[in-house]
């Protein structure tokens, strides 16, 4: 370990990083190269490119029964499809959501003029916790929006439960959760809809793109409409709309990823497995675990340290090349445009405040070598044994 020490001051001073290719958090699963080649190929002979192709089609079919739900509209990206869905419950005034989670959530709200209202996280689970999400029901409240953080799934039977007792929308942001279940059931038929993310540095990926799961045929056939800038066929628009749809090369993408999807989610299940190894009866550094029951997609590798040494940990790692991050801190409600709205919100979010503090996100994912993994683990280790050492 002096060595190891010796080697992290020599590379915070300059000297080679102890990684010569950085080692990422959401490095790109890249299915069948083949298949997408031959699938673009076909796509070009065909010329037709975009404006739901046989590609988009087929994605959605194959994503839609792998999540056991009736209908799945595909989008450009995940948070137009969240803008998309949120527009089409009609929600307005305030949305109730998480602090905790990447920003888009928020953003989609604020977008289009609704006011998002942060309610705080449960401290066990990091996902909402519906007594405080109750607290935040006012009368301009007109829905709710959960997060499946990290593909945890939210406490979805509260939170059906409180939306159906104040009469509120309610939809999940399922960026994290593709593929993932809650309690014996696939994520996809939650609440009114549930919102997918296909980004480049998802467990699953079509370059960028989302979409919408649903089992309401009459919602589904609204955010249709609203994707193609509400035309329903030639010269007839007949709903305000945008454009959200998804290109054809992306489909290619998906439909080309989506059989290798088993073998990513079991190297991520391997990784995250050495990582607890790792730090098992580590003093110091905890790493969350997944509950195998909610069959999770292992997307995320999530450790707490002490909020004293995480911002000089993560600098420290970043020093190696191993570039961490610090997923999602500081908390929705202390980013500029949400601070200025809410400059006492820290008082009403404590776990989240503290959970921001702590946590830092490892790489993952196949193109990992599960070997680097004892590395990355010794740094954090030394980091956190040697916290305060000169
Ligand atoms: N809701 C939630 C809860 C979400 O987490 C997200 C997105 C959304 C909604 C919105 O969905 P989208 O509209 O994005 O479909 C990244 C992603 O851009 C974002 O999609 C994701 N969440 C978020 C958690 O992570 P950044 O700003 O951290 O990305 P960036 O560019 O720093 O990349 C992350 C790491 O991945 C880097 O270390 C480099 C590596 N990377 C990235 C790309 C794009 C690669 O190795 N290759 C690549 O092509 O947001």
């Amino acid at each position: 370990m002096k060595t190891l020490r010796s080697r992290l001051d020599l590379a915070i001073h300059g000297a080679p990083p102890m990684f010569a290719d950085a080692v990422h958090v959401g490095r790109p699963n890249i299915g069948n190269q083949a298949a997408f080649l031959r699938l673009t190929q076909d796509l070009l002979e065909r010329r037709w490119l975009t404006n739901n192709g046989p590609l988009v089609q087929q994605l959605e079919r194959s994503i839609a029964e792998l999540h056991g739900v009736a209908h799945c509209v595909a989008m450009c990206n995940g948070t137009v499809a969240l803008e998309i869905a949120i527009r089409a419950l009609g929600m307005s005034g305030e949305v109730i959501v998480p602090s905790y989670t990447f920003v888009a959530t928020a953003h989609a709200l604020s977008w289009q003029g609704i006011t998002p209202v942060f309610a705080d996280i449960d401290p066990l689970t990091y996902n909402l916790d519906p007594q405080a999400v109750r607290r935040m029901i006012t009368p301009r409240t007109t829905g709710i929006i959960g997060v499946h953080l990290w593909g945890r799934p939210a406490p979805v039977h509260a939170l059906e439960t409180l939306a159906g007792e104040h009469g509120l929308q309610l939809m999940f942001d399922s960026a994290h959760a593709f593929g993932c279940s809650a309690g014996g059931r696939r994520i996809g038929g939650f609440g009114r809809c549930e919102v997918l993310s296909f980004h480049a540095t998802k467990v699953f990926n079509t370059f960028e793109g989302g979409a919408v799961l649903t089992d309401d045929a009459e919602l589904a056939e609204t955010m249709r409409l609203m994707r193609n800038f509400g035309f329903a066929g030639f010269d007839n628009v007949i709903h305000p709309g945008t454009n959200g749809k998804m290109p054809e090369i992306n489909a290619a993408m998906g439909l080309s990823n989506l059989g290798a999807l088993p073998e990513v989610v079991e190297a991520n299940r391997e990784r995250h497995a050495a990582y607890a190894r790792a730090f098992s009866g580590a003093e110091g550094v905890r790493l969350l675990p997944y509950d195998a029951a909610d069959t999770p997609n292992y997307q995320y590798v999530v450790v707490e340290v002490d909020p004293g040494i995480r911002d000089a940990m993560v600098a420290a790692l970043h020093a190696e090349n191993i570039l961490a991050r610090k997923y999602f801190w500081p908390g929705c409600h202390r980013m500029k445009p949400y601070r200025e709205l809410y400059p006492h919100a820290g008082l009403l979010l404590p776990a989240t405040e503290s959970v921001a503090g702590r946590v830092i996100v490892l790489p993952t994912g196949p193109s990992l070598a599960l070997a680097d993994i004892d590395a990355i683990a010794a740094v954090v280790l030394h980091l956190v044994k040697n916290h305060g050492a000169a």
